[in-house]
């Protein structure tokens, strides 16, 4: 289109020029009368607040945020890959640092977002309330925001509390999507809040009124409740830290043979067929199927290594597992352990976890075992006696106990 020197940019015919005008046009602001209560001047005095404050705030609460999306996502795509994901079995303890970054920076958030939230109240009371659709717009997406982040961050700490009463839901799917919802809402966050922030952190700081709390005094606060938060919560997958993680749900080091259980035998239903002398793992390939009682699994090659468990929920605690490799099991079928993919069964009959795939990269890893016993005792039933499947880099979810049948087949 040529645009004529002496023509406006804004107000053309052009539909889009005029939706745009219909879009800012000024909404009647409603009777002085109306407003009352927190509407009324000088509702909210406090000093403290200020354009600096919030983006100092907005700044920390965009990068846990950013964290938090990014670990949850590979997360999500190491249980669930697609075609063109692969996740790769080294190194062993990727997958427990990057989701105990995703749970930290998920707790971190709890004081950060509440004081963000502190800090930018009072606009839910400006004045007039809605300007224009646009506005309205932008106000809708706020919402959104707000509504996401808490819903992520509340259900969060609900979920690795193992608290599910109050989200009748599946929590890993909602927790999933809102997550998509909060990141769109946060990057036009972002881009509309850029110039306030980018003018609100170049600005000097204004001097604080004696006689309230300072500007400094609550960054202090929010900072080191934010770290007293990690510090007694991180240690549930920092080894050394372990002795602080009194508000980690989970202590890494309680429970059967010094490692936590998730779900126990009686609980997955599964205590009496584990216990059963009649016990079979059942191996099929292609071509060729085998029976292994107990004695014929502790007959083959036996390897010991050290692995953690890393649940998705945050904590993880190493073991030394020994047992039989997955690859010789594989091979036992007359599959190639170098281009074979997995599937593992459960004793259970029902339940989310009672199967898992295993990838190629898993398959011919030789860390990863078909466990008969752990830190040198027979594995603990609730630790999924006779066998469980443990794999390094592998979400503790997908390290399924009480395996009953190994399916193989050729992988391109
Ligand atoms: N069959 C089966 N295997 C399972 C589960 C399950 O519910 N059923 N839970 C998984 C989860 S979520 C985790 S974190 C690990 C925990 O293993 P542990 O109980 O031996 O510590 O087991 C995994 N294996
Ligand atoms: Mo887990």
């Amino acid at each position: 289109m040529v645009r004529h020197p002496d023509r406006p940019v804004t107000g053309g015919r052009t539909l889009p020029r005029r939706l745009a005008r219909w879009w800012s046009v000024p909404l009647p602001v409603p009777p002085a009368a109306a407003r009352r209560g927190p509407w009324r001047p000088g509702a909210f005095p406090s000093a403290v607040r200020s354009a600096r404050l919030t983006s100092l705030l907005g700044v920390a609460l965009g990068v846990a945020f950013a964290v938090c999306f990014f670990t949850g996502l590979l997360s999500h795509l190491i249980q669930h890959p697609p075609a063109w994901f692969g996740w790769p079995s080294r190194p062993v303890g990727l997958y427990r640092f990057t989701q105990g970054l995703h749970v930290a920076t998920g707790l971190a958030s709890v004081p950060l977002l509440g004081a963000k939230l502190w800090s930018v109240y009072p606009r839910l009371f400006t004045w007039p309330p809605v300007r224009s659709l646009a506005h309205a717009a932008e106000r809708g997406s706020v919402a959104v925001l707000v509504a996401a982040a808490l819903f992520q961050v509340v259900g969060g700490v609900l979920n690795i509390s193992r608290w599910y009463a109050p989200m009748p839901f599946f929590f890993t799917a909602g927790h999933y999507w809102v997550a998509w919802l909060a990141i769109g809402a946060l990057v036009m966050h972002v881009g509309v809040q850029l110039p306030v922030v980018r003018a609100g952190l170049l600005r000097p700081a204004p001097q604080p009124r004696q006689d309230t709390l300072s500007r400094r005094g609550l960054l202090g606060g929010v900072a080191a409740a934010a770290g007293l938060i990690t510090l007694t919560t991180v240690g549930q997958t920092v080894r050394p830290l372990s002795g602080l993680a009194v508000l980690a749900p989970r202590r890494p080091d309680v429970g059967p043979q010094g490692l936590p259980v998730n779900k126990t035998a009686s609980k997955a239903g599964v205590r009496a067929m584990a216990l059963d002398s009649s016990y079979r793992l059942v191996v099929i390939g292609p071509g060729r199927r085998a029976d292994l009682e107990l004695g014929a699994l502790h007959a083959l090659a036996q390897h010991t290594v050290e692995l953690p468990i890393a649940c998705v929920e945050g904590w993880s605690a190493t073991g030394w597992w020994t047992g039989v490799r997955l690859s010789d099991l594989v091979a036992l079928v007359g599959v190639d352990p170098g281009r074979a993919a997995v599937e593992v069964e459960s004793l259970e009959a029902a339940g989310r976890y009672r199967t898992s795939a295993v990838a190629p990269a898993h398959v011919r890893d030789p860390l990863t075992l078909v466990a008969l016993r752990l830190n040198d005792a027979p594995l603990h039933v609730d630790h999924g006696y006779p066998a469980r499947l443990i794999a390094p880099n592998r979400p503790g979810v997908l390290q399924t106990k009480w395996l009953s049948r190994i399916t193989v087949r050729e992988s391109r």
